[in-house]
């Protein structure tokens, strides 16, 4: 029995289309993406705020939130919480040079109307925070904006979330590059910066996704434990990745074992998940799978996190402990490779 609870994204359950070419399987209705998460056994699930409220841009507030009080009763349905609500800013043609630092002010103002508006989703659905994945937040071309300009705008449109409601935590989702150049805010380090520059780091802190901390050229397990280190580690997207390249969201585990197992045994003992926090996965199904597979990467992302569990568990910190008392690094690695591989 796992001793985490889990959540996942309906993004996660998709038709295959990339940069490159079209769908390769058939959309997922929402309704029946929410009835399986429950059947696999997720707690709970992530939004974007249209996810929740599709063509929200054709709302009101008032409807908004009735559209997720709607929503609401279908979760309570299934059984499943919401963990977090995350405006699509990449997505609208008003944020094409991005949301909190476009250089458009009135982009800008979008930007900050779909956040309040995810603000009220999330109350709604009973989620303690929004996820910031700031897709478009830095620069094309260098030249566009300045840096210290485009960092300071982002801590004004965290103050400004953090004033429109006392209660919301805001979760940054650190990402060093794609779809734009340069991001603002590439690793857990920024995350933890910016949310010591704000009026409420309590509020403030970060998302790991294994795939951008790779893409940064740095371990997940360590970005994890830096957040956990500074107590602000409020969500994870779990997953892999083959190297620094496009930013493939593989089936956590399957690129590197011991590095996942190594994620995996950081949460653990730092006891992650005992004030509520879910094991989040963001993760892909391949371009190849077939229709009746839609959901077999999310299966084996479970599998995979609850097996290295299991070996977290027994994991021998006494003989860890002597191996460190003699400098034995050989042996403690050769201990933690037997125990992956089975030999153990
Ligand atoms: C993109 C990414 C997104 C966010 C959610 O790289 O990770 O899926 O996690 O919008
Ligand atoms: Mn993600």
């Amino acid at each position: 029995m796992s001793k985490f609870k889990f959540s996942a994204g309906p993004w996660n359950v998709h038709s295959g289309a990339d940069s490159y070419g079209p769908a390769t399987r058939k959309e997922i209705d929402f309704d029946t993406k929410l009835a399986k998460f429950a059947e696999l056994g997720f707690s709970a699930v992530q939004f974007h705020d249209d996810d929740a409220v599709p063509n929200i841009n054709s709302y009101t507030e008032e409807e908004i939130k009735e559209k997720a009080r709607e929503l609401k009763k279908k979760l309570d349905h299934y059984g499943l919480a919401a963990e977090f609500v995350a405006p699509r800013l990449w997505m609208d043609p008003h944020t094409a040079d991005g949301g909190f630092m476009s250089t458009s002010e009135k982009d800008r103002e979008y930007a900050m109307w779909r956040a309040y508006r995810s603000i009220d989703i999330a109350n709604e659905l009973g989620a303690s925070m929004i996820v910031l994945w700031l897709a478009r937040e830095g620069t094309l071309c260098a030249e566009s904006k300045s840096p210290v300009w485009a960092t300071k705008m982002l801590i004004e449109a965290i103050n400004k979330m953090l004033a429109y409601d006392p209660k919301i935590k805001v979760c940054i989702e650190s990402k060093p590059n794609e779809p734009i150049d340069r991001s603002i805010c590439g690793t857990m380090g920024h995350v933890m910066a910016i949310s010591a520059a704000t009026t409420d780091p309590s509020r403030v802190g970060g998302n790991l996704e294994s795939a951008h901390a790779i893409l940064a050229g740095l371990d997940p397990a360590n970005e994890i434990g830096f957040a956990l280190a500074m107590g602000k580690l409020m969500t994870v997207h779990l997953n892999d990745q083959n190297g620094i390249r496009y930013d493939q969201d593989k089936s956590f585990g399957v690129e590197n074992l011991r590095a996942a197992f190594n994620q995996v045994k950081v949460l653990k003992e730092n006891h992650y998940g005992e004030h509520g926090e879910y094991v989040g996965l963001d993760v892909k199904a391949m371009r190849t799978t077939k229709d009746e597979d839609s959901y077999k990467h999310l299966e084996n992302s479970l599998n995979i996190f609850k097996a290295l569990e299991e070996k977290a568990d027994r994991f021998d910190y006494d003989f860890q402990k002597k191996c460190v008392e003699n400098r034995d690094f050989e042996g403690l690695e050769m201990y933690v490779m037997n125990l992956l591989m089975g030999v153990q």
